[in-house]
């Protein structure tokens, strides 16, 4: 019985994703990467969510398993690309020049070798240059040892988009991925930034991760700063962008742009 309840759910949530794609119910939550020397924003981050009519606010955590499995994970990341492009271009010819937009790609999407041609008609067609937008993914995701999206991560690169390492620090000690594909910014953990200043051990991995990236070209990126002493930490300590409640929550199109302009 629980076991018909639960693909019965599965079922009615690829049906309502379906209808989702189609009346637009999805959307995306901005948050910004601030750059800690100058104080402006560098990037803005994109999280996906669904505005389910009966289940509210879902995370894509409790969808991109549906939409793996009924076949809609490339409309997903369609709707994605469309209108991460779209929003870069609305924001630059408002004058927000020379930002970055980074979204975050799940494995499923990374393990789909249709997103690859998808995404570069997607930049043709919007003429948003492949520079700008950054792919969040995963340290795991990018370790694990599966061909498909190792090919994927080797398009991505060779298309140059810039990739962005969600979660650093807290997965794999293999680095020599940095090298092999267009890896240009590490994210380090929350569950790090948490710490600091007070955890010794913390500070201490953090230290390193920086020191680690700079000689090699990457941005590193503080995730999660909710306190001031959290950033002033980095600051010091030669962090380069910060993003967390310290500055904003995720929030939808419309916050986000009174967020903007009351900054
Ligand atoms: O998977 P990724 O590392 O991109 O996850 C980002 C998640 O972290 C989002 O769901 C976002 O709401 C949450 N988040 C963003 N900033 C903060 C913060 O300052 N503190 C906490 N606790 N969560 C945050
Ligand atoms: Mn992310």
């Amino acid at each position: 019985l629980l076991m018909n309840g639960t693909s019965d759910d599965r079922l009615k949530l690829e049906l309502d994703l379906r209808h989702a794609l189609e009346r637009n119910q999805l959307e995306f939550y901005y948050q910004a990467q601030i750059d800690l020397a100058s104080g402006e924003m560098r990037c803005v981050e994109a999280f996906l969510r669904w505005l389910h009519p009966q289940r509210g606010l879902l995370l894509p955590s409790h969808f991109m398993p549906a939409a793996e499995e009924s076949g809609l994970i490339t409309n997903v990341s369609q709707w994605m690309f469309d209108h991460i492009c779209l929003q870069w271009r609305l924001w630059r010819d408002r004058g927000l020049e020379g930002l970055n937009m980074a979204i975050n790609l799940s494995t499923s999407q990374l393990m789909d070798q249709a997103i690859v041609p998808l995404l570069e008609a997607t930049l043709e067609r919007t003429g948003v240059p492949a520079s700008r937008l950054e792919w969040e993914v995963k340290e795991g995701a990018v370790m694990q040892h599966n061909t498909t999206a190792a090919a994927v991560l080797d398009s991505i690169t060779q298309m140059q988009i810039p990739l962005a390492i969600d979660d650093f620090g807290t997965g794999y000690s293999s680095l020599s991925y940095l090298r092999r594909y267009s890896v240009k910014k590490l994210k380090i953990d929350r569950s790090l930034v948490d710490g600091l200043p007070a955890e010794g051990d913390d500070c201490a991995i953090t230290d390193a991760i920086i020191s680690m990236a700079h000689p090699l070209g990457l941005v590193v990126v503080a995730e999660g700063v909710e306190t001031p002493q959290q950033l002033e930490y980095l600051r010091t300590h030669g962090c380069d962008l910060a993003q967390g409640y310290y500055f904003s929550q995720p929030l939808s199109l419309g916050q986000f742009e009174t967020w903007l302009t009351r900054r």
